[in-house]
C-alpha cells in the first residue's frame, strides 16, 4: 500500500471515529470510553500492519470453480435473506422472505401469500421485514442441513428456510412481544438428551410492551414486559413464552440443550434513550430450558390477551431460589450487545459494546449456580478484559481465539480466551491480545467459517462493515456496506477482499458447502393442486369463478386463449411439465399485478379479479428456449 493511502486510510477512519465518539460523549459514556486507554491490554488506534499484496490465501475463484463455503447472509430491512459463495463472496441468490419479489412472486403467489399470512381482502398482512440474524439447524454439534431461521425485528416474526430448495417454507408471528431480535436454535433436545439435533428456536425481544397490548396502561412503562419466546422447530408453533425483567437482545444456546441465553442492555426498563444508560451493569439472562418446560406441564403459567401460549414467569422476584429457579441473571457491564457460544461448549462470551470489555461466563458454573453449588452467579465469570471500543459480536476459529467486533475502534480484536482467562485471574503477564486488524469502517457483526458448530475451522473470517465510505463507486448519499473477507489462518489476519452489500446485512453464517444438499428439481406429488398431465389442462368456471388449470412445457402454455367476463374471479393453478433442472418458466399478466416463476415440477397459483375488460398478453419472463419470446397466452377479458 503506498504511502498516501495509509494516510488517507487514516484521516477516514478518524474521520468516522471521532463523530462517532462524539456523538456517544453527550450521553455520559465518555467516562466509560475514555476509560480504555488506560488499559494495559487495549491498545485503540494501533494499526495492524497494511497487507502485503498478495498476502493471505487467495479468495478468488476462477470461472466455473465452485466456492467452499456457503454464506448465509441476513439483508436486514430489505426483509431478504442472501446466500453467498465463499471465499469469493459472489452472490447467488436472494430468498424473499418478509418481504415482496416480483421475480419468484414471493407476495404475488396464493402460496408464498399463505404462508406470509393475509388481511381479509387477500393481500399480505404485512408489507415489511426486518431480518437481522440467520442460524441453521444442528445435529452432533454441526449444521444438519434442514433449515435456517432468521427472524423480522418489525413484526416479530419468524422465518423458517429449508435448505433443500432455499426457500422459505414457514413464518410465525410471536405473540405479545414487540423487536423480535436475537434468535438461534437449540443444538439438542434439553429434556430427552437422546435426541441430538435442533428441536426448537428461541427468541428475545428487545422491546417492552403492555400485556396485552390493546391500549391500556400506555402512559405507564413500569407495568411493560418482555417475553422470552421458544417455537418448536419442526411445527413453527410457540411453545411456550417467559416473561424476564429488563429486556432481551441477541440470543445464545448451549450446546447440551440445557441452557439458552439473552444479553439484556435495558435492565432499568427505561422507556426513554437515558433511562436505558442509567446502570452501571446490565445482564445476560440464562434460561434453564428443561425447568421451564417442567412448569409448563405442571400448569404454572398464565397467557396474555387472546394468546393461548403458555406464559411462565422468569422475574427475579420470583426466581430467588436456584435449586427451583427458572432463570438467571448474569451481571455485565453496561448495555452489552451479542453473547456468543465458543465452540469448545464451555463459555458464552457478552460484548460490553458501552463498556471496552467482553464478559467470558463458563456455563458449568451456571449449571452449578441452579444446582444450588454455586453460592454467587457472578462467580459463573470467569473473564472479564479490555478489548477496544465498542465491542459487539465475537467469533471464533477453533484454536481458542475470539474475533471481536470493535465498532468504535472499526477493528477486529483477536484474543484467546484462556489467557484472558488467566489476566482475569490475576496473571498479569497473560497477553491476551493476539492481533488487530483495522477494517473500513464500524463493524457490526463478525462470523468465521463454521465458527458456531464444534467444527469451527478457522480459515476465513467476515466482517460486516456498517460504512463503506469512499471504498466504492459513488452512487449518491446511500452507500452500500462493506464486506470485508479476511484470512485467520495464521496468527496475524490478513484482510483479502470487500465486497459491497445492499443494506442492510447484519449477522451471518458462513457454512461447509458438504453440509447442504439441495433438490434439482420440485416433485409434482407435493403440490395438491398440481395436473397429473398436461393434458388435463382446463378452464373451468363455477358462477363468476374461473380456474384455470395450465401448464407448461418450452416453449408453450398448454392454454392459448383464456376467455373470461369482466367481474370474475380468475385462478390460474399452472404446473411446470419440464424436468430439466433450472428449466423455470415465468407467467407475467399486464396491468394485473401478477408475475411468478415455476421451476421444473413446480406447482403454483394466483387469484385476481378481471376487472379491466380487454387483451392481455400473458407471457413467459423466465428466459426457457429460443422460442420464450413467443412462449405467451391471451387473457381475453369481456366487457
Ligand atoms: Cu449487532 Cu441486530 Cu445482530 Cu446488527 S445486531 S450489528
Ligand atoms: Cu418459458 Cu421463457
Ligand atoms: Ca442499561
Amino acid at each position: 500500500m503506498a504511502k498516501e493511502e495509509v494516510i488517507s486510510d487514516i484521516s477516514r477512519r478518524k474521520f468516522l471515529g471521532t463523530s462517532t465518539v462524539l456523538g456517544l460523549a453527550g450521553i455520559g459514556m465518555s467516562a466509560g470510553l475514555s476509560a480504555c486507554k488506560d488499559g494495559a491490554q487495549a491498545a485503540p488506534g494501533a494499526a495492524a500492519p497494511a497487507p502485503e499484496h498478495g498476502a493471505g490465501h487467495n479468495p478468488h475463484k476462477a470461472p466455473g470453480q465452485l466456492d467452499d463455503y456457503y454464506g448465509l447472509w441476513s439483508g436486514g430491512h430489505s426483509g431478504e435473506m442472501r446466500v453467498l459463495g465463499l471465499p469469493s463472496g459472489r452472490e447467488i441468490k436472494r430468498i424473499p422472505v418478509f418481504n415482496m419479489d416480483c421475480l419468484s412472486g414471493w407476495g404475488i403467489t396464493n402460496e408464498s401469500k399463505a404462508i406470509l399470512g393475509t388481511k381479509p381482502d387477500g393481500t399480505p398482512k404485512y408489507m415489511v421485514g426486518d431480518t437481522h440474524h440467520v442460524h441453521a439447524s444442528y445435529a452432533k454439534g454441526t449444521y444438519d442441513g434442514r433449515y435456517a431461521w432468521v427472524n423480522d425485528k418489525i413484526n416479530s416474526r419468524l422465518a423458517r428456510i429449508r435448505l433443500d430448495t432455499f426457500e422459505c417454507d414457514k413464518i410465525t408471528e410471536l405473540p405479545n412481544v414487540q423487536g423480535f431480535h436475537g434468535v438461534f436454535p437449540d443444538k439438542r433436545d434439553p429434556v430427552d438428551q437422546s435426541i441430538d439435533r435442533t428441536t426448537r428456536v428461541f427468541c428475545g425481544s428487545e422491546f417492552h410492551i403492555p400485556h396485552p397490548n390493546d391500549g391500556h396502561d400506555l402512559e405507564s412503562p413500569e407495568k411493560y414486559g418482555a417475553l422470552f419466546s421458544c417455537v418448536d422447530a419442526e411445527t413453527m408453533e410457540v411453545r411456550w413464552q417467559c416473561k424476564v425483567d429488563g429486556n432481551m437482545d441477541l440470543v445464545a444456546t448451549s450446546y447440551d440443550g440445557k441452557l439458552a441465553a439473552s444479553n439484556q442492555y435495558n435492565v432499568e426498563n427505561g422507556a426513554h434513550y437515558e433511562d436505558m444508560m442509567s446502570a452501571e451493569r446490565d445482564a445476560c439472562v440464562f434460561f434453564n430450558v428443561a425447568r421451564i418446560e417442567q412448569a409448563v406441564k405442571d400448569g404454572k403459567f398464565k397467557t396474555v390477551g387472546d394468546s393461548k401460549v403458555p406464559v411462565v414467569d422468569g422475574t427475579k422476584a420470583a426466581n430467588a431460589d436456584p435449586k427451583t429457579a427458572l432463570t438467571a441473571y448474569v451481571p455485565v457491564p453496561k448495555n452489552p450487545h451479542g453473547v456468543n457460544a465458543s465452540p469448545d461448549a464451555k463459555y458464552f462470551i457478552c460484548a460490553g459494546k458501552l463498556s471496552p470489555t467482553a464478559t467470558v461466563i463458563e456455563l458449568d458454573k451456571v449449571l452449578a449456580w441452579f444446582d444450588g453449588k454455586l453460592d454467587d452467579i457472578k462467580k459463573t465469570i470467569v473473564a472479564e478484559v479490555e478489548l477496544g471500543l465498542g465491542p459487539l459480536h465475537t467469533a471464533f476459529d477453533g484454536r481458542g481465539n475470539g474475533y471481536t467486533t470493535l465498532f468504535l475502534d472499526s477493528q477486529i480484536v483477536k484474543w484467546n480466551l484462556a489467557e484472558a482467562i488467566k489476566f482475569y485471574g490475576g496473571d498479569k503477564n497473560a497477553k491476551y491480545v493476539v492481533d488487530r486488524l483495522d477494517v473500513q469502517f464500524q463493524p457490526g457483526h463478525v462470523n468465521a467459517s463454521m465458527s458456531e458448530t464444534r467444527e469451527a475451522d478457522g480459515q476465513w473470517l467476515a466482517v460486516g462493515c456498517k460504512f463503506s465510505k469512499d471504498r466504492y463507486l459513488p452512487v449518491g448519499p446511500l452507500h452500500p456496506e462493506n464486506e470485508q473477507l479476511v484470512d485467520i489462518t495464521g496468527d496475524k489476519m490478513i484482510h483479502v477482499a470487500d465486497h459491497p452489500v445492499y443494506p442492510e446485512p447484519h449477522d451471518f453464517i458462513i457454512v461447509k458447502r458438504d453440509k447442504i444438499k439441495t433438490r434439482q428439481v420440485y416433485n409434482l406429488d407435493d403440490f395438491p393442486l398440481a395436473l397429473k398431465d398436461p393434458k388435463e389442462s382446463r378452464i373451468e368456471r363455477n358462477g363468476n369463478k374461473v380456474t384455470v388449470y395450465l401448464a407448461s412445457q418450452a416453449p408453450a402454455f398448454s392454454q392459448r386463449e383464456i376467455k373470461v367476463k369482466k367481474g370474475d374471479e380468475v385462478t390460474i393453478i399452472l404446473t411446470n411439465f419440464d424436468k430439466v433442472e433450472d428449466l423455470t418458466h415465468g407467467f407475467a399478466i399486464p396491468k394485473y399485478n401478477v408475475n411468478f416463476i415455476v421451476n421444473p415440477q413446480e406447482t403454483k397459483s394466483v387469484t385476481f379479479k378481471a376487472d379491466k375488460p380487454g387483451v392481455y398478453w400473458c407471457y413467459c419472463t423466465h428466459f426457457c428456449h429460443a422460442l420464450h419470446l413467443e412462449m405467451r397466452s391471451r387473457l381475453i377479458v369481456e366487457r
